[in-house]
């Protein structure tokens, strides 16, 4: 008898699953938590059905989401994090020194729990930086509770739309995201996939660039999310020229990444599918 287990995905008639020992399944108050650990892509955590993020592959995701938009920070900046439960955005985040607090707003206690338990691999020594603080809140409160021009840099590091995260995706939520950035300030938000999630994907860049002024998105992937392609997409206030990044850090920070680098920022931010632009277009 054998203690392998397969955990899989399903989407649209298609699933992704990945065996081995299942280290943790539990219900929190908002969602089934899962953590099994993988042959090749290590321990990897699901989050109500949907793959969230893997040690092997997390740093498509994670470098992919912070640096198009800390790599453009000049002055000493104040960060929100809205999910990012797993750790792996705030990783990222304190490599930069410009950056003075980083606010993580996850509504749900217990995926903090699980990752620094299961998968403290992934936020690091980042749990440790004091520049780093928790909040265990809703992120849409949060940023209708928070004052106009505070933060430099806001990450929405959120699943899928579902019942419960659908407000992140919503007009309301992201003009109040703009009210609470400062002028020059960044939105950072993953934008799903433009192949298994097409509509979802394309309602978020009609909407950010209806709201913002500048709005720019970049193509990658991350193995374990369905379909495999994925995308993120950064807006503000001001025109940025997001695919050049401007800040002195840079150079060194792409020495610590194992995806990220200018050269493939540059590629990334040009990777739109016809069929997406076409769409945009229309
Ligand atoms: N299909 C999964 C989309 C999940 C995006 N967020 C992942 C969280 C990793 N920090």
């Amino acid at each position: 008898m054998t203690d392998i287990t397969w955990i899989d995905e399903y989407h649209k008639g298609s699933r992704f699953g990945l065996n081995g020992k299942l280290l943790i399944r539990k219900t929190s108050k908002y969602q089934e938590i899962i953590v099994i650990e993988n042959d090749y892509y290590g321990k990897a955590l699901m989050l109500d059905g949907c793959w969230m993020t893997s040690l092997k592959d997390e740093k498509y995701y994670h470098e992919c989401l912070v640096h198009p938009a800390l790599s453009r920070i000049h002055e000493k900046s104040n960060v929100l994090i809205i999910g990012g439960g797993d750790g792996g955005t705030a990783r990222e985040c304190v490599k930069y020194n410009k950056i003075g607090r980083i606010d993580l707003v996850e509504i749900d206690e217990e995926v903090i729990k699980v990752s620094k338990k299961f998968l403290k691999e992934i936020g690091g020594e980042a749990w440790n930086d004091k520049r780093l603080k928790i909040y265990i809140d809703d992120g849409v409160k949060w940023v209708e509770n928070t004052r106009d021009n505070f933060y430099d840099v806001i990450f929405i590091d959120c699943s899928d739309p579902s019942e419960f995260s659908n407000l992140l995706f919503s007009d309301s939520f992201y003009k109040e995201c703009k009210r609470i950035l400062k002028p020059k300030g960044i939105l950072a938000t993953q934008s799903e996939s433009p192949e298994s999630f097409k509509n979802i994907h394309i309602s978020i860049l009609k909407t950010l660039k209806k709201i913002f002024r500048n709005s720019e998105t970049m193509y990658s992937f991350v193995p374990i999310y369905p379909s495999g392609i994925w995308s993120w997409t950064f807006a503000s206030k001001e025109e940025l020229y997001l695919s050049q990044p401007s800040c002195i850090e840079t150079k060194e920070i792409e020495k610590g990444c194992e995806i990220w680098n200018l050269n493939f920022q540059n590629a990334a931010f040009k990777m739109m599918p016809n069929k997406i632009v076409k769409e945009l277009n229309s």
